[in-house]
């Protein structure tokens, strides 16, 4: 049975503020098992493949620049409900109507300064995982938390 993933990245904005440890920190805590990372700049082309169903919104060319302006941190987080949950701890999209205890609730201001994306459904987050990580090696391995996290 395939276990779901997530894929999550800490934005330009949230990598300049100091907020990588402070993000990952929120998924960690939660009980999810990190399979993937990478500190990385997003090429044009990649970004826009990345968010092609938004290609016709009228803000589409700054999204991109805002994505490849720096360097992201990028992950694969894994476990039942993930995605969802990713979610629920992001908060909505523009962090002015994220509730508090969210990261864009908690760290953010701007829907142009959101500081992380998260799948939106399980097929997306392998949709998404293939692409950023194109060797298609995540890291296979067990938490000795799990136990305490999963009955
Ligand atoms: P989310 O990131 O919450 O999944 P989305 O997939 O609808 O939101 O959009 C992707 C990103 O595009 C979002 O994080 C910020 C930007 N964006 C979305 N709607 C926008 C808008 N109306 N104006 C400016 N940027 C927007
Ligand atoms: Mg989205």
């Amino acid at each position: 049975l395939e276990v779901e993933q997530s894929y999550i990245i800490i934005k330009p904005d949230g990598v300049q503020r100091g907020l990588v440890g402070e993000i990952i920190s929120r998924f960690e805590k939660k009980g999810f098992l990190l399979k993937g990372l990478k500190l990385f700049q997003c090429p044009k082309d990649l970004a826009q493949e990345h968010y092609k169903d938004l290609k016709d919104r009228p803000f589409f060319p700054k999204l991109i620049d805002y994505i490849t302006s720096g360097p992201v941190v990028y992950m694969a987080w894994e476990g039942d409900g993930v995605v969802a949950s990713a979610r629920k701890l992001i908060g909505a999209t523009n962090p002015l109507q994220a509730e508090p205890g969210t990261i864009r609730g908690d760290l953010a201001v701007q829907t142009g300064r959101n500081g992380v994306h998260g799948s939106d459904s399980p097929d997306n987050g392998k949709r998404e995982i293939a692409l950023w990580f194109k060797d298609g090696k995540l890291c296979q391995w067990e938490s000795v938390q799990t136990p305490w996290l999963i009955e």
